[in-house]
């Protein structure tokens, strides 16, 4: 592609929304997405560790209550999920200028394996960077809530049990306040959001934050109602 075609291209944007175990992220992410696809949005809506046929199947792997895995394989098997991720999904749909949400992205390595397992932030960093050839997102929606309460959430959802859900309470709580601590590092990129709310109180939250952040960033080449 010509250079001057390529910085004309349209871009859409990229939200993720991330936070523990249980916070409510799967049932935001699919409310929001209604709500916006109504005032006219092209939305897009996909998930990690999953959303091509490769991270389907790495998902099953790396959840598998009966498989012993060292932290850094399972550290590899979520890199090789998102990298497939963005080349298959995330990268084609921001360049037909679509409004993708994902349902976990590069911070959940940050919090899981960095301040969760105990492995090296800066090393996740770079290894992230390649996964994903330097992919960002724009915004990101942090939910937050007491471990414990999350976790309590997914028991009443399902009793099927997977390698990190049923991690001890103490490693949740080191996810979230890494998820805290990314987010003090990067404020201007990621909101947290009071997620021990009831779910429509969250949602109405998160709509305005983005649909404020939508208006004030004028591109709007995933609204097909203007
Ligand atoms: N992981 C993932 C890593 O370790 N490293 C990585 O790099 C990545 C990408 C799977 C696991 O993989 C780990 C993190 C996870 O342990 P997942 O499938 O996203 O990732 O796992 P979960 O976070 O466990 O996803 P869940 O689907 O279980 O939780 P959600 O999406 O946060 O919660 P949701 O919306 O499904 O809601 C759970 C229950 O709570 C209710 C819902 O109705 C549902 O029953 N609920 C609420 N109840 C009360 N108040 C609210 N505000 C509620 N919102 C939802």
């Amino acid at each position: 592609m010509p250079a001057d075609h390529a910085a004309s291209a349209p871009r859409g944007a990229f939200i993720t929304v991330e936070g523990g175990d249980g916070a409510g992220k799967t049932t935001l992410v699919r409310s929001l997405a209604a709500c916006l696809s109504q005032s006219g949005h092209r939305v897009r809506v996909t998930f990690e560790p999953g959303g091509t046929e490769l991270g389907t199947r790495l998902r099953s792997l790396v959840l598998d209550p009966e498989l012993d895995l060292g932290d850094w394989d399972e550290t590899w098997l979520f890199l090789a999920a998102r990298a497939s991720h963005v080349q298959e999904v995330l990268n084609p749909a921001l360049s037909a200028g679509e409004l993708v949400f994902s349902d976990r992205f590069g911070d959940s390595t940050l919090a899981y394996q960095g301040y969760g397992r105990g492995l090296d932030l800066d090393r996740l960093r770079r290894l992230n960077a390649e996964a994903t050839n330097e992919l960002q997102p724009d915004m990101t929606l942090l939910l937050d809530v007491p471990a414990e309460v999350g976790l309590a959430r997914t028991r009443v959802r399902s009793s099927d049990g997977d390698r990190i859900g049923d991690a001890d309470l103490a490693f949740h709580r080191r996810v979230n306040a890494g998820f805290r601590a990314l987010a003090a590092q990067d404020s201007e990129r990621i909101t947290i959001i009071d997620a021990s709310r009831e779910a429509p109180t969250v949602l109405a939250d998160a709509f305005e934050i983005v649909h404020g952040w939508l208006d004030a960033r004028g591109n709007d080449s995933y609204n097909v109602a203007r």
